[in-house]
Parts: C-alpha cells; structure tokens; sequence
C-alpha cells in the first residue's frame, strides 16, 4: 500500500510525538478496543485500511489517533478524552484527502462546559488564513468552539500551514492538562464533574451524528458495522467518572 497524504503522515507523527512526551502514558486496553487495532479489508486491491492507537494518560481517559485509508480517501482522526475529574476540554481533528488535495481539515480544543481563559487567550492569538473556510454542520456548531478551524486546502503552503497550527491547539491543550494533573484530580466539586461529564456525552452524541463518516463507513463495511464503529470506538459514552475521594 502506498504512504499516507503527507499531511496525514505529518500530522500522525507530529501528534505521536505530542503524546509520547505525557507523563505517565500508557496504552488502552480493553476487548474491543484491542481487536480494533488494525482493521483490514480486501476490497479493490488494498484500498481499506484502518490503523487505530489508544493511550491514556493522567488527566485524560483516552487519546485515540486512527489513519486510515477507504477508497480513495485518507483520513486522519484524532481525540484526546478527559477524565472529567479534572477541568479539561476536548482536543480533536479530523483530516480528509483525496487525490485530489485535503478537502476537509479540521481542529478544535471543544469545550465540555466552557474554555477557561488561559485556554480562550491563546487560542486568539493563533492567527492562520486560509482561502476557503467551511460551514459547520449544525450538529457541529453546537460542540464545537469559536477557534474551531474547518477549511479545505488549497495549496503545499496551506498543508504545511494548518499542520502548524494543529501543533499550537496541541501545545495549548497539553500546557493546560499538565497544569491540570500536576494538581491532581480532586479539586472539583462533584456537581461540576457530572457537569462536566455531561458535556462529554453530549459531544460524543453530536459527533455520531455525522453522516459523511457514517456514510463512508457504511460504504466500505455495511450499515451495521458503521454504527458499531462510531459508537463503539470512534465516539463511546465515556464511564462514569469514579466518586470515591470526591467532596
Ligand atoms: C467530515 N469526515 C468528514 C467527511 C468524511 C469524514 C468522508 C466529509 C469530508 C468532506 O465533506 O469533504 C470521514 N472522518 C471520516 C471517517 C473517520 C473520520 C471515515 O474521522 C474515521 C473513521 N470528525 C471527527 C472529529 C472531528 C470531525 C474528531 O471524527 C472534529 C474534531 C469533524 N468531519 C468533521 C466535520 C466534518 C467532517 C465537522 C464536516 C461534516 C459536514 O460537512 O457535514
């Protein structure tokens, strides 16, 4: 099989690099989630392929990176989950390129009740043009936030551009989780980590509702096997959060 975009194979390295460096990393595991590592098709000479890594780390339940290739397309998608016991939004991308260029790059650092301010700062402060931004669908508007970037790209310098940028949202994001576990995990009122796990159920919700990836995966596999997918690894409901120690 022939190599990923190069965005796709930038961004997964860059993002690897990125994760590797959390303290106290360590693979997920679980039944599904291991015989979901690779999964390989047959369909029209290699042309299905989908690679899944899942880590999680202190301060975030699951950091989940899949490259895949269905068709003609390569995709990269990732989401870094927190553990709701600590005051952390959602770190996510999503990449999608044909032959013919990357048509849909997306970043956001989400929030699950709010942004704070150190994160709302220096999200304003990340400053990139692109020639052609792209509307939100609706189910996405509702979760993601205001820095949230979706664009198609229209050029080498537009790639190299936006892989920066995937960079600054991830900086920003790990900046905020090690201040978050360096002060450990109970220092939120129950009431705010429901509150907060809440907010993760709800994003997980809107995200299955994206029909061009159901509709993809439905093509390459069947109907059943896309649900199961995108309720089962791409957006799980998250477990409610442990409540011994918590005032
Ligand atoms: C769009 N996602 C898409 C599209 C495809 C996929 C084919 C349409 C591209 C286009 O309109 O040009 C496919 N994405 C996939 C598949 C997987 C995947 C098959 O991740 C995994 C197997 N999606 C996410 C995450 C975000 C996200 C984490 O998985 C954002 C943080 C967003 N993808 C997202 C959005 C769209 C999209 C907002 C546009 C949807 C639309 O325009 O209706």
């Amino acid at each position: 099989m022939s190599d990923f975009h190069p965005l796709v194979q930038t961004l997964a390295t860059n993002i690897r690099v990125t994760f590797s460096a959390l303290p106290g990393i360590k693979p997920l595991t679980g039944n599904l989630i291991e015989s979901m590592g690779t999964v390989n098709g047959v369909v029209d000479d290699e042309k299905l392929l989908i690679h899944n890594e899942f880590f999680k780390c202190p301060g975030l339940r699951k950091i989940h990176l899949e490259t895949a290739r269905l068709g003609n397309l390569d995709i990269l998608h990732c989401v870094f989950f927190p553990d709701s016991r600590y005051d952390l939004p959602i770190f996510g991308a999503d990449i999608v390129a044909s032959p013919a260029g990357v048509g849909a790059a997306i970043v956001d650092i989400s929030p699950v009740t709010g942004l704070s301010h150190s994160i709302t700062s220096k999200l304003s402060k990340i400053k990139y043009t692109f020639k052609e931004v792209r509307a939100l669908p609706l189910w996405g508007d509702e979760i993601f936030s205001p820095y949230c970037k979706f664009v198609r790209l229209k050029n080498k310098k537009e790639e190299d551009d936006f892989a920066s940028m995937v960079q600054d949202y991830l900086d920003v994001f790990t900046h905020e989780l090690m201040e978050n576990v360096e002060k450990g995990p109970y220092q939120s009122h129950w009431t705010d980590i429901m509150r907060r796990f809440d907010g993760q159920l709800w994003y997980c919700k809107q995200q299955r509702k994206n029909d061009k990836t159901r509709g993809i995966l439905a093509k390459c596999f069947d109907e059943e096997w896309a649900d199961k997918y995108l309720n089962n690894v791409l957006f799980d409901d998250p477990k409610t959060p442990p409540s011994h120690g918590m005032s």
